[in-house]
């Protein structure tokens, strides 16, 4: 392990790397420098011990981003507490589960959820220390004797949600030692971020991708990250990358869609590189913002378990399609459902080990059992590696369809069906046929211009048949009549759009 000795605090590894009067956060034109940023999570961690936090309490952030999620966020783990973010837009019965499932000792809360949140705090016993009011609260007096509680590399210091707005997700238990790892082996030794970076996300914070690519990674490197509180739209990005100029810009793959959908010419020359995540990067969707832009995108696949991506291309080796390489640092291996390695090109379960991976999932003893196995994450997701070494994702276990006794991978045909210049979005899934036998349906969401007819819909199933080997291709194409739902994170909601169409 390359970066952690037994004494341990990870706030302060991730703050101590930016010079003093470098800027650490570019928020709505006003620059907070390192110095700065230092002197706020400092207060935040003395406030909080003067308010009776107790070690390993849990901190709940529930805010949108700007610098008092950093502020907060930090100041918490650097207090001896255990920290989780959560979405900051959601409805007061989400906010009910989470109050009830983390039970914090503090919560910080910004105006935006401030109405839902406190209509939850309300009615929880775990809603008693909710501070709507930063400024106010951190203006508050700090004990002369207010020293954060000392924290060892494998004391539990943040818990990462699994993706879902359902209010059912659960927190993936990490370390101290989780979150330096990863950032050393991946964002420093393998992407090679600088300190002369300035990041940018449309993700948003609360999402443990943009945590680490717009938070943790810059400051790791003493960079600079780009905040704005809003969800910005695809123009607004554009306005803003334009504006800031950022070196790194972190994107999924539904904003590279809106983006090139909205068809706004743009300076895009500063950035060196972006990442896609948080679902597969359609090949053709790649190969359509080449041509548009030209921006290498790093696509790579993280999960909450392991904390961020383990798998990736790289600046210098871009395969579009891939995930790329397995990041080193990392093990994986292709099981299939015996156990036993697949042979290379074949689709197995990934097992994958390194020392980010969560302990466990807090109070769900049956998925911490199933998932996280003596070092390695079982999640269930598919994949394979070809001949040189690349990996592809072919969708998680229950996404699989299997058609005439072999299993297709949704993944495979949206790719191919993406090249059709009439698709907008789409989802392949299993339906039943008359036979009650599975076969592959697309429910495709259509280009602006392009009409949805039967006629439409033969010829995609048709464009199908001539790529791709006969039982992968959709033996129906339903017609979404608005764009296809995803959840918080912008990933394909595939359970919703199962039960609503096949
Ligand atoms: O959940 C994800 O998709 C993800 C992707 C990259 C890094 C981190 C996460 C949680």
């Amino acid at each position: 392990d390359p970066v952690c000795p037994d004494d341990f605090n990870m706030a302060d590894w991730f703050l101590a790397a930016g010079a003093p009067d470098k800027t650490a956060m570019l928020f709505e034109d006003q620059g907070i420098s390192y110095a700065e940023l230092r002197q706020k999570v400092d207060r935040v961690a003395r406030r909080l011990i003067t308010e009776g936090l107790l070690p390993e309490q849990r901190v709940l952030v529930c805010m949108r981003d700007c610098p008092e999620f950093a502020y907060t966020w930090f100041g918490a783990i650097k207090a001896g507490a255990v920290v989780t973010q959560i979405n900051p837009l959601l409805p007061e019965a989400d906010y009910s589960y989470y109050l009830d499932y983390v039970k914090p000792q503090f919560a910080f809360v910004d105006a935006a959820s401030a109405e839902a949140f406190g209509a939850a705090a309300k009615r929880s016993r775990h809603g008693r220390n909710m501070i709507a009011d930063f400024g106010a609260w951190l203006a508050g007096p700090v004990a002369p004797d207010a020293e954060p509680w000392p924290t060892r590399r494998d004391d539990p210091a943040v818990w990462l949600f699994t993706s879902g707005s359902t209010g059912k997700s659960k927190g993936a238990v990490h370390t101290h030692a989780h979150f330096p790892f990863n950032t050393e082996v991946y964002a420093k030794r393998f992407i090679g971020m600088r300190e002369d970076d300035v990041t940018i996300s449309g993700a948003r914070l609360y999402f443990g991708y943009a945590t680490g690519t717009n938070l943790m990674f810059p400051f790791a490197v003493g960079a600079t990250t780009v905040l704005f509180r809003e969800q910005p739209s695809a123009e607004q990005l554009f306005d803003l990358i334009e504006k800031h100029r950022p070196t790194v810009f972190t994107s999924v793959p539904t904003l590279i869609h809106k983006m090139l959908e909205s068809g706004r010419p743009a300076d895009l020359s500063s950035l060196r590189f972006m990442w896609s995540a948080g679902e597969a990067l359609p090949k053709e969707l790649h190969a359509r913002w080449d041509r548009a832009f030209g921006v290498p995108i790093i696509d790579g696949i993280g999960s909450a378990e392991s904390f961020h991506i383990y798998i990736s291309n790289h600046p210098d080796d871009i395969r579009p399609g891939s995930l790329g390489r397995l990041v080193p640092g990392y093990q994986a291996r292709l099981l299939d459902d015996e156990g036993g390695e697949v042979a290379k090109g074949d689709v197995g379960t990934l097992w994958l080990k390194g020392a980010s991976a969560a302990l466990c999932y807090h109070a769900d003893y049956a998925k911490s059992v199933e998932h996280l196995r003596g070092g390695w994450i079982v999640s269930g997701d598919k994949f394979r590696q070809d001949e040189d070494g690349y990996w592809y994702y072919e969708g998680r276990g229950d996404d699989l369809i299997k058609s005439g006794g072999i299993y297709v991978s949704p993944i495979e045909v949206e790719n191919v069906l993406a090249q059709h210049q009439a698709v907008g979005e789409c989802c392949v899934t299993g339906k039943k046929d008359g036979a009650g036998l599975e076969k592959p349906v697309a429910i495709v969401f259509p280009r602006a211009g392009a009409t949805a007819s039967p006629e439409l819909a033969q010829e995609l199933i048709a464009f199908a048949r001539e790529r791709l080997v006969h039982y992968k291709a959709p033996r129906e194409v339903i017609f979404a009549e608005a764009a296809l739902p995803r959840n918080d994170r912008d990933k394909l909601d595939r359970k919703a759009l199962r039960a609503r169409f096949a």
